[in-house]
Order: C-alpha cells, then structure tokens, then sequence
C-alpha cells in the first residue's frame, strides 16, 4: 500500500477550536432565552455554520425564518473570529507540527482539509501555514461534509490519486466524506464516536512515522 498524501481536518485535528464555536453557539444560544448543553457539541463537529445554527435551533426548539437565520449565523461568526484572534502557535495540538515535520522530510505531500471558512486565519494564527502543500477550506467548496468535495479538491490540488491519500479527522461527517472520497482514513478521538475509520487514535503524542508504516506501508 502506498500513501503519497496525508489530509488533515483542521477543528479537533490540529488544534481544538470546537470549544471556541461552543462558547460562541452557547452564547447566541442564551440570547434566545435556552441552554445549549456541552453533551450537544459533538453534533456541531464537522458540520457547516449553517448545519450548526440548525442544530442549535433544533435543540431550542425555535423556528426562525432564513434572514434572521443569516443574521444569528454572521453574529455567531464575529463572536468566533474575536476568539479565534487571539490564538497562538501554543494551541496547536501536541505532537502535531513533530508529525507534519516527519512527513515533509519524508516526501509525503500535506493538505488540509476543514469545512471552516476562517481555517486560513487560524492557520495564520498559529504559524502553521507553510507546513500544507494545499489547503481546502469552507470557501473553496459548495458541498459539505459528508460530500467528498473538501478532500477530492485536497487531492487533486496535490495531484494525488485519492486510493493514495489518508485523511485525519475527528467527526463522523468528516470520516463519511473521506470514505465516500474512496480514501484512507484514521480517525482522531474515541473509537465509539468514530465509525469506519480503518484505525482510531487519540491524537499524534504518541503517533509518528514509525506508526504510520507500521499501519500502511507494510
Ligand atoms: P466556520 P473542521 C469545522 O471545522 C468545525 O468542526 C465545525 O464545528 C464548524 O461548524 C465548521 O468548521 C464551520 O466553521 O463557521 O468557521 O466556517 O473540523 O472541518 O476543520
Ligand atoms: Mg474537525
């Protein structure tokens, strides 16, 4: 077997933002006069802002009608973008850049693969820019997780044949969209929220070149 590309998620992959769009939610939440519990966050992972507000209204049970929708999403938004501004390269996920430094001498192509559309701030943020080869983000695709698009345009960007990628990710959405992509897939996280990964880890502490060999390159 033989991986030429890896394609990364970037919200509970790289760096953990998940608890950021979960302070922002609760708060529009609590504007609209209900709680929106942490046990709700896992439905949120993955899945794009408007697919999240619908959630959280569904969890109020609030009907609304698509203009103030517009309106709540772009207020969740800059709550978001204030958090995220003040991120810093210590955020990063451990044993992260360890592990994009390994592939890159290695020869392995690296892209990133997120449905947010602020992940080219974040990675600027973080100083993490120069490690992707490509980066897909909320903006370059009309589809969602889990629709292969994201991850399809991260292979052919590289020119990689998507039988020779691997993906991580973190969410259900995102490990459908990398299956439905015909690719290889570790999930990051617990194995009982991640089905049909071909391997789940909980990060990259412990994960490194020798694992992935170990894995796929046998
Ligand atoms: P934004 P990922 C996803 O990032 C998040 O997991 C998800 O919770 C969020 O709703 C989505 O990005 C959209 O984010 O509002 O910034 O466009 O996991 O695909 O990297
Ligand atoms: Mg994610």
């Amino acid at each position: 077997m033989n991986i030429k590309a890896c394609l990364f998620d970037l919200d509970g992959v790289v760096v953990d933002t998940a608890r950021y769009h979960f302070i922002a939610w609760g708060k529009i939440a609590s504007e609209l006069g209900f709680n929106f519990p942490e046990t709700e966050n896992e439905r949120l992972k993955g899945v794009s802002r408007m697919a999240s507000l619908d959630i959280l209204l569904e969890v109020g049970h609030i009907n609304i009608d698509p203009s103030q929708k517009n309106l709540l999403a772009e207020r969740k938004n800059n709550l978001y973008v204030s958090y995220i501004n003040e991120m810093t390269p210590d955020e990063i996920l451990p044993g992260v850049i360890q592990f994009l430094d390994e592939l890159r001498s290695e020869g392995i192509l690296i892209a990133l693969g997120s449905a947010s559309k602020n992940a080219t701030a974040i990675l600027d943020k973080i100083k993490l820019t120069e490690k992707f080869d490509a980066v897909i983000d909320g903006n370059k695709v009309s589809i969602a997780k889990p629709d292969p698009e994201v991850f399809l345009k991260g292979a052919a960007e590289l020119g990689v044949r998507p039988e020779s990628c691997l993906v991580f990710e973190d969410a259900q959405a995102g490990i459908d969209a990398a299956r439905n992509a015909g690719m290889h897939i570790i999930g990051i996280g617990q194995p009982e929220n991640l089905k049909n990964a071909d391997f789940v880890i909980p990060g990259f502490q412990n994960f490194n070149f020798n694992e992935l060999s170990a894995l796929y390159f046998q």
